[in-house]
């Protein structure tokens, strides 16, 4: 029920289609392609909500969705070891403080643009809903490119940064963390120079080291999460993860994690990429290989052509491993739109019946559309990737609680709130009339959140 379907606003009932709406989007946000999209994917949900709620339409809370309270871009000018000055672009996107502070991450990315932020920040919103804790949405990042970087100019640019961002952000009025390109160490080189200019030692990033605040189970959180959130899908056709052969994208943060949990409820994983290519290792990527990675990844910073020339396995230059054949599950867990409509296809005539998105928007829109058309079960980054930021969340529960949490007490809590996650996004598709439609539940039920809230506040 929305409680402000009887306030009356003084104005007659405002009536808009999915091509009206997108014809102001794209016009008042020119060359923004990711974020029309991603406004366009949602918009398409929640039509049918607008029409049953008139409230909803005369407040107009979805042209509020889509215009970030606050935008921020500045310069980070920092110098190389060359001693060169080099200068990026920095941003912050506030988009959301309906349901909590500001809350996502930071992308450090070549292509980083305003626009790819804002769709991560209005994505954000719909997912920060879902975990069920107090958490709005936000976005950051700058086109600074960590790759081939020294670790004292990885340092140098995080400060500058810092320095800027400072003013912005808080532990009740925003909180980033990390995201593509942005780690622990960024994450340390970036709360450091905070604490060292605020004289203020608080919880204003999630992501941090252990013995300095950070939560026990957030690296492993987004890609531990994806995989409960498939397993719980595939319990709703008597089935587990258990004794599946499963492909995997990207080799940072989120796909190891993946694996790492595949491997923990004995699935099986054969696939790798990065952005040059993608490995295929038939005989799996057991919890060794694991490690191995994680010490390629995080520690040399090496390329995943690298594993095929240690492990003697297949690598297949500039491509996807979406044609592999003989595997049930699919995690793009690398970039926005990686999977088109012709690897959509080629996945599900291959056999795969479970595409569950650690990355966000991996899926172009054809492709989420045949995946719905054809039945698998598609798990939508907004909710399968949300075990990230929810455990963020924890973290700043501890970080106000000056308290530490349990490797197993987090661990426990993050599996409770992908299965609670799940399990809305099911409900909320059954009774909106499209039941197994994750993607129609998670938008729905992550809109309805923030709708009512915003009714509530008034107009702001
Ligand atoms: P990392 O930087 O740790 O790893 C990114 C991986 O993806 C790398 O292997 C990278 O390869 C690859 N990659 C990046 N861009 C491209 C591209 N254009 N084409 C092909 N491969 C690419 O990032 P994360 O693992 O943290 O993030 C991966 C995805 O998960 C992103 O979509 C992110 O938004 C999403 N996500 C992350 C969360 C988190 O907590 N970290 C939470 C929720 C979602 P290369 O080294 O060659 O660039
Ligand atoms: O896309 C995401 O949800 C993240 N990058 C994690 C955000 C966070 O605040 O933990």
């Amino acid at each position: 029920m929305i409680s402000g379907d009887s306030l009356h606003l003084g104005v007659m009932q405002i009536v808009m289609t999915v091509d009206e709406f997108m014809v102001g989007v794209i016009a008042k946000n020119p060359h923004e392609p990711v974020f029309h999209q991603a406004v366009h994917e949602v918009v398409e949900s929640v039509v049918p909500i607008l029409d049953a709620h008139p409230a909803l339409r005369n407040a107009r809370i979805f042209q509020r969705f889509v215009e970030p309270e606050r935008v921020i871009i500045f310069r980070v000018p920092w110098v190389d070891d060359h001693g060169q000055v080099q200068v990026n672009r920095g941003f912050r996107i506030e988009m959301n403080s309906a349901i909590g502070p500001y809350k996502g991450g930071l992308r450090f990315h070549p292509t980083v643009k305003l626009g790819i932020l804002k769709f991560l920040a209005f994505e954000q919103t719909f997912k920060n809903a879902l975990t069920t804790l107090p958490l709005g949405s936000g976005k950051g990042g700058s086109d600074f490119d960590p790759k081939g970087k020294s670790d004292m100019e990885v340092m140098r640019f995080c400060q500058s940064f810092m320095t800027e961002l400072f003013r912005h952000i808080g532990d009740r009025t925003d909180v980033p963390a990390g995201d593509i390109g942005v780690g622990g160490r960024e994450i340390g080189f970036l709360f450091g120079q905070y604490k060292r200019i605020a004289n203020e030692f608080s919880g204003i990033l999630t992501g941090k080291g252990l013995d300095w605040g950070g939560s026990l189970i957030r690296p492993e959180a987004t890609g531990y999460g994806a995989v409960y959130f498939a397993d719980e899908m595939l319990k709703t056709r008597g089935d587990s993860i258990r004794g599946k052969t499963c492909l995997v994208s990207g080799s940072g943060n989120v796909a190891q994690y993946t694996i790492e949990n595949i491997n923990r409820l004995g699935g099986r994983v054969v696939t790798l990429s990065d952005s040059d290519g993608f490995i295929y290792d038939k005989d799996g990527i057991g919890p060794d290989k694991v490690e191995w990675v994680k010490q390629l990844k995080n520690v040399q910073r090496g390329r995943i052509w690298e594993y095929a020339e240690h492990f003697g396995c297949d690598y297949y230059k500039g491509q996807r491993p979406w044609a592999v054949e003989g595997a049930q599950c699919a995690f793009p867990s690398a970039s926005e739109n990686e999977i088109d409509l012709q690897d959509a296809k080629r996945l599900t005539a291959n056999g795969v019946y479970v595409v569950c998105e650690g990355a966000n928007m991996p899926t172009v829109p054809d492709g989420a559309k045949h995946f719905t058309q054809v039945g698998i079960l598609y798990g939508p980054g907004k909710a399968a990737n949300a075990g990230g930021v929810a455990t963020s969340g924890l973290e700043m529960s501890q970080n106000a609680g000056h308290a530490t949490w349990t490797r197993e007490e987090v661990d426990h809590q993050l599996l409770n709130i992908m299965v609670n996650i799940h399990r809305n996004c099911l409900e909320t598709a059954e009774a909106y009339g499209c039941p197994g439609n994750y993607v129609n539940g998670a938008n729905i039920a992550g809109f309805l959140k923030v709708a009512r809230a915003m009714l509530d506040q008034g107009v702001v």
